[in-house]
């Protein structure tokens, strides 16, 4: 699908704010005080429509108990929210045709004032701008499968390559190639280290037979790594890879299988460029009767609470 710029659209040169932030979370920042960037993706396109209000309120609220105080960030009407409303989380599920923004489309997206959800490397991009170094998420993008045909390789790798923030999430997700994603980490110099894991996290899975460079054990010790790299001043970003309970993860066979038809229907349906994550993701929640959206919503919560423990750590 691609997305249209309106010939009934304002004219590009009319007066946008590009960026602005909510004011509790402009009043935390200048307080010092914690906050945690989350993206918007996953809740337009990568949760089913009738469940996406409801887990990006809740997301909030895991930040919220965790000590800091969350910004969502999304795209409305010319202009980059940082922190948004109820009215706007319901906006990016209600909106018929949200746009996925990357780092690429936030210029068509604001010039043509649509409706706008930040991807791992947009959100990342975005939140530092904002003076925000701590960011929550489900998954993070990566290579595909197949990728040495298809050169499918996500740009949130690229993205974390340049942008100095800490993203919180479980891994890559399991869709994807994990050792080229690994390894792409390693060559574009982004840091990786395991929460309480000596293998990286498979997203709906705890554990892949993939090691991590480096384990850390509690908030307070991401948070001496988050301070010793501001003060290196690394230009790169730090992937924080948090897994799911293993009580809690998807049953990694059931996995396997439905991945396995997954990756056929992709093929059968043509399916390519930035359509095939979120279509991979609907085929899970489609084909495991609720399991996997249970993993997925319990995963992105444990992430944000851990990225406020992290965030507040570093602040204080
Ligand atoms: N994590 C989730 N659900 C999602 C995503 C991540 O639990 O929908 C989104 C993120 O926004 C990520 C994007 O940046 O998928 C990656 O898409 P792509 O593979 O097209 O780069
Ligand atoms: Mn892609």
């Amino acid at each position: 699908m691609s997305e249209q710029l309106s010939p009934a659209g304002p004219p590009v040169d009319a007066p946008i704010a590009p960026i602005v932030v909510r004011a509790d979370v402009a009043d935390a920042l200048a307080a010092g005080r914690p906050v945690v960037a989350l993206e918007s993706t996953i809740i337009s396109h990568g949760l089913p429509k009738d469940s996406g209000f409801e887990v990006a309120g809740q997301i909030e609220q895991a930040v919220r108990d965790g000590g800091a105080t969350p910004a969502t960030i999304a795209l409305f009407d010319g202009t980059a929210h940082i922190g948004l409303d109820e009215q706007q989380r319901r906006e990016l599920v209600d909106t018929p045709e949200v746009a996925k923004a990357s780092i690429r489309d936030l210029p068509m997206v604001l010039a043509t004032r649509a409706v706008g959800a930040t991807t791992v490397a947009a959100t990342s991009y975005l939140a530092v701008k904002a003076g925000i170094e701590v960011f929550a998420t489900g998954g993070l993008g990566g290579v595909h499968r197949e990728a040495a045909d298809s050169w499918d390789e996500s740009a949130d790798l690229y993205a974390l390559g340049q942008i100095p923030i800490t993203v919180v999430c479980a891994g890559a997700k399991s869709i994807l190639d994990i050792p080229a994603t690994l390894e792409r980490l390693e060559s574009l110099s982004v840091g990786v280290v395991g929460y309480r894991t000596d293998v990286f996290p498979g997203f709906y899975v705890s554990r892949t037979d993939h090691p991590v460079p480096w384990t850390v054990n509690t908030p307070d010790e991401l948070a001496a790594l988050v301070r010793v790299r501001r003060e290196l001043g690394l230009p790169q970003g730090l992937v924080v890879a948090n897994p799911i309970a293993e009580d809690r993860q998807l049953d990694p066979a059931v996995h396997d299988a439905v991945l396995a038809e997954a990756l056929e229907g992709l093929q059968r349906n043509n399916i390519s460029g930035k359509d095939v994550t979120p279509y991979l993701l609907a085929y899970f929640h489609e084909h495991t009767e609720g399991a996997s959206l249970r993993a997925n919503i319990d995963l992105v919560l444990a992430n944000a609470r851990l990225a406020a423990e992290l965030a507040a750590a570093a602040a204080g």
